[in-house]
C-alpha cells in the first residue's frame, strides 16, 4: 500500500472513531443558538460542518492544519532555494495533518505525473464540442464531469464494498483527478487563447510548474507565481460555496468528479471564484471610462463611489468571514513588490487598496471593507503575461481542488452521512418573529 494511504489510515481511523462516538454519545450537546438573521443572511457563523483541512480566523486569515501562509512559506518544500512552496506539500499537509518531507512531495509529484497520462480521449472531444468562446469555466466543468466515466469510486461501489472503505477509492479518484486538472486547464487555455497550439506536459516538472509550462510560460518567476497561486487558493475551510457544494454533493456518495464539478459550478459565480475576473473587468472599464492607463487615487475613489451608487459591488473587496486584509492578498502584494513593483496593474491594485476600504467602510453596511484574495491575483497574473482573465477562475479551480477533494476523502473516512438541513416556509419565520 502506498505510504500516504498508510498515513491516512494511521491518522484517520482513530479520528473516525471519535467522530462516531461524538455523534452517538454526545449528540444532544447544544453548541449554539441560531438567529433568524443568521438563517436569512446565508447562515453566517452557524457551525454546521466538520472540516479539518484548514480553519479561517476572521482577523488572522486562513491556517492550513494550524499553519499560516507565511509559516508554510518557511516550512514546506520548494522547487528551488528561496522559491515558493510546492502545492504538493500543502496537499500532503491537508491530507495527513503532518508537514511533508522533500521525499513525500516528490512522491506526490511523480504520482500525479504518472496518473495524468490516463485522460480518456472523449474528455477532449467534449471540450472540443463546445464553442471556443464558451467561458473557460463551462469547458473546465464539462471536462471534469466527462472524466467521471473513469470513477474508481463508482466502480468499487458497484462491487458492493463495505462503507468503512469508501475513503480508499475516493482517494484514488481524487489523486487521478488532481493529476489531470492542470492538463485540462492548460488545454482549454491553449485552445481558446493560443489557436489550439498545445504543449505536452513535462513529467520532470512539479504539478504547478508543469501547468505554467503547458500554458506556454517557461520563466522561472511565472512558475513560482503559479506555485504560490496554487497554494494560497487551495482551501478556505468548509463553508465557502465551492467547498460546501463539493461536500454536499459528495454526501450523497456521488463520485469525486460529480462532487467537484458541482463545487466548480459554485466557484464560477462572480461573488466567489469569478471575482478575480470581475476585478479585471472593473479595472479595465475604469481605465477606459476615465481614459487613462493608471488612474490616480482620486479618480479611483470617484469611480468606486459611482460603482456603489449604481448598486454594484466593488469586486475583490469584502468577505463573508474575514474582517481584515486577507493574508492571501498580502502575500501576492509582497510577490509583486519583489518582482514587479512598478508594473502598471500593480500600481493600480495598490492605489485601489489605498482608497477603497474607507469608501466601503463609509457605507456603514459592508462588514469587511478590506481586500480579499481576488483583489490582486488578476493584476499579478496579467503582469507576468497571463493576460487572458477568463482563465483566472479555472486556475482558482485547479488550486481549490487540492482542498475540497482532500475534504471529500476525510468526509468518507469519517463516514459523514447525507446532508439534509431543515427548511421552513415564510409562515414559520413570521411566527418566530411574532409578526401576524
Ligand atoms: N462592494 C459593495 N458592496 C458590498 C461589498 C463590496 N465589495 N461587499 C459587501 N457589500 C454589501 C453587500 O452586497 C450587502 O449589501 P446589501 O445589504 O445591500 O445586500 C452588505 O454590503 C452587507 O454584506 P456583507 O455582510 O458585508 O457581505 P456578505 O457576507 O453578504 O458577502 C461577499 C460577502 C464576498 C459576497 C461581498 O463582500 C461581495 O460581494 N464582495 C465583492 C465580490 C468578491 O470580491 N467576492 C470574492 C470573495 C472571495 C471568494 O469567495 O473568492
Amino acid at each position: 500500500m502506498d505510504h500516504i494511504k498508510q498515513k491516512i489510515i494511521e491518522v484517520g481511523l482513530p479520528n473516525a472513531k471519535i467522530v462516531k462516538q461524538l455523534a452517538k454519545e454526545h449528540g444532544d450537546v447544544v453548541t449554539q443558538e441560531v438567529t433568524l438573521g443568521q438563517i436569512l443572511t446565508g447562515m453566517k457563523g452557524v457551525v454546521s460542518l466538520l472540516t479539518c483541512t484548514s480553519k479561517l480566523d476572521p482577523v488572522e486569515g486562513i491556517r492550513f492544519r494550524g499553519y499560516s501562509i507565511p509559516e508554510l512559506q518557511d516550512l514546506l518544500p520548494k522547487a528551488h532555494e528561496g522559491g515558493q512552496p510546492l502545492p504538493e506539500g500543502v496537499f500532503y499537509l491537508m491530507l495527513t495533518g503532518e508537514l511533508p518531507s522533500k521525499e513525500d512531495v516528490s512522491y506526490i509529484s511523480e504520482q500525479w505525473a504518472t496518473r495524468a497520462r490516463g485522460i480518456p480521449s472523449h474528455v477532449f472531444d467534449v471540450i472540443n464540442a463546445l464553442p471556443k468562446d464558451a467561458h473557460p469555466m463551462i469547458q473546465f466543468n464539462s471536462a471534469i464531469l466527462a472524466m467521471s466515466t473513469e470513477s474508481k469510486f463508482r466502480k468499487a461501489y458497484l462491487t458492493g464494498m463495505d462503507k468503512k472503505d469508501y475513503w480508499d477509492p475516493t482517494y484514488e479518484g481524487v489523486m487521478d483527478l488532481l493529476s489531470r486538472l492542470p492538463i485540462i486547464a492548460a488545454y482549454i487555455y491553449r485552445r481558446v487563447f493560443h489557436d489550439g497550439k498545445y504543449i505536452d506536459p513535462d513529467p520532470s516538472l512539479d504539478w504547478a510548474g508543469n501547468l505554467a509550462h503547458m500554458m506556454g510560460f517557461e520563466d522561472p518567476v511565472v512558475k513560482d507565481l503559479m506555485r504560490m497561486y496554487m497554494v494560497i487558493h487551495s482551501d478556505h475551510e468548509g463553508g465557502n460555496v465551492s467547498a460546501h457544494t463539493t461536500h454536499l454533493v459528495g454526501s450523497a456518495l456521488s463520485n469525486p468528479y460529480y462532487a467537484f464539478s458541482a463545487g466548480m459550478n459554485g466557484l464560477a459565480g462572480p461573488l466567489h471564484g469569478m471575482a478575480n475576473q470581475e476585478v479585471m473587468h472593473w479595472i479595465n472599464k475604469m481605465k477606459r471610462d476615465i481614459g487613462v492607463e493608471i488612474p490616480t487615487k482620486e479618480q479611483i475613489a470617484d469611480y468606486a463611489k459611482q460603482t456603489l451608487a449604481n448598486g454594484q459591488v466593488i469586486p475583490g473587496y469584502g468577505h463573508a468571514v474575514l474582517r481584515k486584509t486577507d493574508p492571501r492578498f498580502s502575500v501576492q502584494l509582497e510577490f509583486a513588490e519583489k518582482h514587479a513593483p512598478e508594473a502598471p496593474y500593480i500600481q493600480i491594485a495598490r492605489n485601489i487598496y489605498d482608497v477603497v476600504p474607507d469608501i466601503l467602510a463609509a457605507t456603514g453596511k459592508v462588514k469587511n471593507p478590506w481586500p480579499n484574495v481576488d483583489a490582486i491575483s488578476g493584476s499579478l497574473l496579467t503582469t507576468f503575461g497571463i493576460k487572458e482573465f477568463q482563465i483566472y477562475t479555472v486556475l482558482f479551480g485547479v488550486s481549490r481542488a487540492l482542498g475540497v477533494l482532500t475534504q471529500l476523502v476525510w468526509d468518507r473516512l469519517y463516514g459523514l452521512p447525507i446532508e439534509r438541513p431543515k427548511s421552513q416556509d415564510l409562515a414559520w419565520f413570521k411566527e418566530k418573529a411574532g409578526i401576524k
